[in-house]
Formats: C-alpha cells, structure tokens, sequence
C-alpha cells in the first residue's frame, strides 16, 4: 500500500526516536497576533518569482474566509540538541474538511515573541504529507516561512485531510536549550463556498546532492500534469548558495523563483526593510503562459516524495554544530514566489532547475562538512476541467 510505503520510509530512513516532546498538546488557538507595521521593498514587488506575499497577519482572510492557528508541540532544543521528527497531526478542519486558501508556519518562544535565526532558532524544515487517497506531498517550507496562498486570482484552495504526517526539523547553534514551539496558520472556507475549487500539488525536487564550489545547477525529474489547470502558485526551497530557481513546463520557463539573502531578524519580514541581495532586480517578471508538447506518462505519484532521500527528509542535524559560513552571514530569507502565471494542459512535461552560485554567497557548514543542498519547487495547480483527468 503506497501511503504505508511512504510514511514507512520516512520513518526508517531519518529518525531512530522521535524528539520527546513537551506536553502542550494540539492547543488550538484562534486568535491572531497584531498586523505588524511594515515597509518592505520586497513585498512591494509585484514581480513574478521576485515578490514575496505579506504574511497573513498584514492582510484580511479573503471571501470570508476564517484563521486558525494550530499549534503543533513545543520541543527544546540546543546545539546538541537538534530536533528531527514526525508526527500524526490534524488539519484545521476535522472531519468536515475544508479548503485551505493560505497558510504559513513558524516557531515561537514560550512569551509568544517568534523564534528567528537573529536569536539563533531555526525553523530548518517543515513538510506536510497526507496519509490517506494516495498520499501525497501538502505543503513543506524551510526557515524561509512562506506565505502559500492558493486564492490570489482565483477561488481555489487545497482539499485538506483530516489527519496528515508532520514532519520537522528545528535547530539552533545555542548551546543553551530552547523551547519552541511550532504552529501554522490556516486560511480556509467550507468546501461548499460558492466558486471554490480543489487545487493539486506537484513536488519537484532535486533530491539532497553534495554541494560544490562554484556556480552549478541541479534539474528535477520531469513531473506530468494531469490535467488542465491554471498555475496557481509556485515557490522554491533551496539552502544558502542557492541563486533561483527555474519551474519549466513543456520546455519553457515560467517561473523563476528568485532567492533573497538577508541576516536580519525576520527577514524580508522585518519592519526595516533591510537590504537585499536581489531585491530590486529585474528578474523575470510575467512570463507567458506554459505552452509545449505533450508527454506521456502516468504521474499522480509524481506529485510526492518518493523516498526518504528525495527531499526534504534523511537531514538529520543530531548532536552536530553549525557554522553558517560565507557571503558576509547572510541566509536566504525569502524566496520569491510567483502566482496566476498561466495555464497547463493535460500531459505536459514540468520540471525545475536549481541554480547555485556557491562563490557568491556561501555554503552552510556542520562539523567543518558542506552542508547538503537542496531545490524542491513546489508547484500548485488549479484544475479548469471537470474530470478529475482532465
Ligand atoms: C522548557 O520547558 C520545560 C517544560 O515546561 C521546562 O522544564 C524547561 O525548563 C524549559 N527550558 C527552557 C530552556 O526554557
Ligand atoms: C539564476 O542563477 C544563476 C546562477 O547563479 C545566475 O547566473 C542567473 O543570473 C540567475 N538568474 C536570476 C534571474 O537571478
Ligand atoms: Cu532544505
């Protein structure tokens, strides 16, 4: 059974024990922290690939929608100390289910302020997999803590299960412990809402290569769209000397997800707007529509990790230190992202491209070792045709 396959090899190939947790449950809290003030260049920016979307707490829920906050466990870490795992966790649904219009993830200190890399708290990877109807990639993110937001041009949202696999990564280069706690905000509308639609998700990733000096680029499998739809929302993950990175469909760029380097406190998030590596470049804004030549092929399976060392799991940073080498301490902060970029057709090849550029901004060391690179573009689709086929 290919959901058990899955969360099996999950399991098995990252994590001996899971972190003990402290007990705080599945607390649900509705309420939202203040709209922070902010000016920041980068989320001025409506550039596809260059923008950054405004979290949650800077906008009103659209149509109606509401905001939950579910908090998901509180763990402490320290440098030897980091915490790995994976958990069976709920959406903010229940069984009803709803769509999931947006939503973001951070950590945060017991006092509620957020935990960020300025105070030394990593929010390394997050990753959302369904356990039932074949499984399946959600949603995942790393420190970046994006913004996902599937109704920008057009009423869909993501079909959200009940139940899903939660799996973590936080980390810190403190010796002394900290107690985090990690939640993630929803936006979602019942799913009979006038107009709203089920959005799927494509996975694309280049696996967990070794890095290099120098300037290189890693491609992902191609992935074949199953049916027609708009491209709702795309986004890159990639680690520090990552440059961008490329969503191609039928041989064409579409997306370029530009990545942002800031050492600041919340990054492109913070109220200061601080500088930026790339904000303000011309980037490629506004690329057509994806249009090419049809690919065969079967691809539901397409859309999820594969196995353990295909994304973002199998990065285990137990009892490691960290040194955050290179490019003058600066992280990637924010990817940009691109939305309503166009359309997709039943069969069409996709697949992404991760760009590097090691001399230009440095690589993240553990224990004197590169760290492992990463590029996983996440791709959102919304179906146009009625048949789950197309
Ligand atoms: C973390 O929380 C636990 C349980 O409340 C507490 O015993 C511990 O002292 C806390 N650690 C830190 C570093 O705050
Ligand atoms: C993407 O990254 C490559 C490699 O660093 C670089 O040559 C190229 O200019 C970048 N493109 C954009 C739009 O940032
Ligand atoms: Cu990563």
């Amino acid at each position: 059974m290919k959901t058990f396959t899955l969360v099996s090899s999950l399991l098995a190939a990252a994590y001996a024990a899971p972190a003990p947790e402290q007990a705080i449950g599945e607390a649900r809290d509705v309420t939202q922290a203040a709209p922070v003030p902010i000016d920041n260049p980068l989320m001025r920016s409506t550039e596809q690939g260059v923008k950054v979307l405004p979290r949650m707490s800077m906008t009103e829920p659209k149509d109606g929608a509401k905001r939950t906050t579910v908090k998901y466990g509180n763990w402490m870490v320290s440098s030897t100390k980091m915490m790995s795992t994976i958990k069976l966790a709920q959406g903010p649904c229940g069984l009803a289910g709803c769509y999931v219009t947006a939503m973001e993830a951070t950590i945060r200190y017991p006092d509620g302020k957020e935990a960020n890399v300025d105070t030394n708290a990593w929010l390394h990877h997050i990753a959302l997999f369904g356990t039932g109807g074949g499984g399946g990639s959600i949603w995942a993110a790393g420190n970046e803590r994006p913004t996902l937001r599937l109704n920008t041009g057009s009423k869909y949202g993501f079909d959200f299960p009940s139940a899903f696999m939660l799996m973590i990564d936080l980390m810190t280069e403190d010796v002394k412990p900290k107690n985090l706690t990690l939640e993630i905000t929803y936006e979602h509308v019942p799913r009979t809402t006038p107009g709203y639609k089920a959005a799927t998700m494509y996975w694309l990733t280049i696996g967990e290569p070794a890095a290099k000096t120098g300037k290189y680029s890693f491609s992902t499998m191609p992935s074949i769209v199953s049916g027609a739809g708009q491209l709702l929302y795309s986004i890159g993950h990639m680690h520090d000397g990552g440059d961008n990175m490329s969503l191609y469909v039928g041989g064409n760029l579409v997306c370029k997800s530009v990545m942002h380097y800031n050492s600041r406190a919340g990054y492109g998030k913070d109220a200061n707007g601080a500088a930026d590596e790339h904000a303000g470049m011309a980037g490629m804004a506004g690329m057509a529509g994806a249009k090419g030549k049809a690919a065969s092929g079967s691809t539901a399976a397409a859309a999820m990790p594969k196995t353990a060392s295909g994304g973002m799991v199998g990065h285990s940073h137990t009892k490691r230190q960290h040194a955050h080498g290179g490019g003058g301490g600066l992280h990637i902060s924010d990817p940009g992202a691109c939305t309503d970029f166009g359309t997709v057709t039943s069969g069409q090849s996709m697949k992404a491209t991760a760009f590097y550029d090691a001399g230009k901004y440095g690589l993240m060391e553990h224990n004197g070792a590169k760290e492992r690179l990463m590029g996983n573009m996440r791709v959102y689709i919304g179906p146009t045709s009625t048949g789950l086929f197309g």
